[in-house]
């Protein structure tokens, strides 16, 4: 009988993390999670397996070596999943250097402290990388020999933690792999991101528990796909006979004004887009009333606006179906998620009143 497999997961508390505890556990491996220390002990998207008896968490964080060297020596894991960052492009305008600390930085702590415990020749490691790295585009699709251009701090410092985990496979013949994840969302996405800002906005509005939805660039072209879909991806690449880089994308893409258009439908609000550049507004077909405003709080110095992902190679070498959920069921999948939460929401608002 094989032995089993014991997983770390560095961000296990973020969107990608809780999803990939949920699978892993599911396959009947042992999971360690790395939390950080937060004034608020509710963990909303991992409450739901906190106690489950294979899986454990860890305080650490990926800005402190002596912690991840204890973990890693402590666990000694057979997989690290390291999905922890900082990983709001816009909000790595305002905090650069914390964002290289841990997007960059913590790759490299996460390689040293696997070498210095030892287990070099047994560990594999997965790296979240991402289709930032080709920002402002060289080539459309992008796939994993186009060149790189990133076009934010959050980019660069992604950037030197993709070829970190390259060097040290060359150097020290590690299992290292890098998935370059194009945009992937869920009903349990931050609610900062543009996708799940509009599908919570949509369903507030039609509650009438929010006025207006404020968004920058609507012209921003994504390759979007499920989140649920991906993680499989990222356990694939560790299951693989020699270490390598993928490409994870669906191989569609659509604008932010596209994915409005659509979540409000799915709530049930019929749009219609007038103006142009900041002065473009969402119009309720219905009433005429202004649902969506530009502002150019949400604009970036520079903004990523045409990624589009080929994910051939994952299709071929990992047997991996790109277009598993459709664009169009996942703006419903979180539309309706985010309605059920809006009803909630205005029930307790009308009995309070
Ligand atoms: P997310 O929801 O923002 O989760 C990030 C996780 O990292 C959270 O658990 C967070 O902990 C943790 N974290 C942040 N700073 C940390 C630190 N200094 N030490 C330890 N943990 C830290 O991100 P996600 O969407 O799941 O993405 C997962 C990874 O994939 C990230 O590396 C992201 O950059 C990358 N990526 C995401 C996408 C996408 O479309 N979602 C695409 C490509 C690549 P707290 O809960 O304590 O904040
Ligand atoms: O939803 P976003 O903030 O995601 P972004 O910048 O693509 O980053 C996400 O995906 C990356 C993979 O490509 C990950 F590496 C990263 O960690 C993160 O998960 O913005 C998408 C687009 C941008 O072009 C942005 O300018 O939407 C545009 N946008 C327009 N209005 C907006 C808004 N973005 C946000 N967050 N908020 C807005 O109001």
């Amino acid at each position: 009988m094989s032995k089993r497999k014991t997983a770390l997961i560095t961000g296990v508390t973020g969107q990608d993390g809780s999803y990939l505890a949920e699978f892993l556990l599911s396959k009947g491996y042992d999971v360690h999670g790395c939390i950080r220390r937060s004034s608020t002990d509710y963990r909303e998207r991992i409450d739901h397996i906190e106690g489950n008896p294979d899986f454990h968490l860890h305080y650490a964080d990926l800005s402190d070596s002596v912690s991840l060297v204890k973990l890693i020596g402590e666990v000694k894991p057979d997989e690290i999943y390291n999905l922890a960052a900082q990983s709001h492009v816009q909000v790595s305008f305002d905090v650069p250097e914390y964002t290289a600390n841990v997007d960059a930085l913590g790759v490299l702590r996460i390689l040293e402290a696997v070498r210095l415990c030892g287990l070099a020749d047994t560990c594999r490691i997965y790296q979240a990388s991402t289709s930032e790295l080709f920002g402002r585009v060289e080539e459309v699709p992008q796939r994993e020999t186009t060149p790189f251009h990133p076009y934010s701090p959050y980019a660069v410092a992604k950037q030197y933690g993709y070829w970190i985990i390259r060097e040290y496979r060359d150097a020290y013949h590690m299992f290292c792999c890098n998935g370059i994840l194009f945009n992937h969302e869920s009903e349990r996405r931050g609610e900062t991101f543009v996708t799940r800002k509009i599908t919570l906005a949509a369903s507030r509005i039609k509650y009438g528990l929010q006025e207006k939805l404020y968004l920058g660039n609507l012209s921003s072209r994504r390759d979007w796909g499920y989140a649920k879909d991906y993680i499989e991806c990222m356990w694939l690449i560790l299951q693989s006979d020699e270490p390598d880089d993928y490409v994870i994308a669906t191989g569609e893409q659509h604008t932010v004004r596209e994915f409005a258009l659509l979540a409000f439908h799915d709530v049930g609000i019929e749009l219609e887009f007038t103006g142009e550049g900041p002065d473009e507004k969402g119009i309720d077909k219905a009433t005429g009333r202004t649902l969506i405003e530009v502002s150019p709080d949400f604009y970036r110095p520079t903004d990523v606006v045409n990624l589009l992902g080929d994910p051939t190679k994952a299709k071929a070498k990992l047997g991996w179906n790109p277009q598993k959920t459709s664009f169009e069921e996942l703006v419903k999948i979180m539309a309706d998620s985010d309605l059920r939460k809006a009803e909630a929401e205005a029930r307790t608002r009308d009995l309070r009143q």
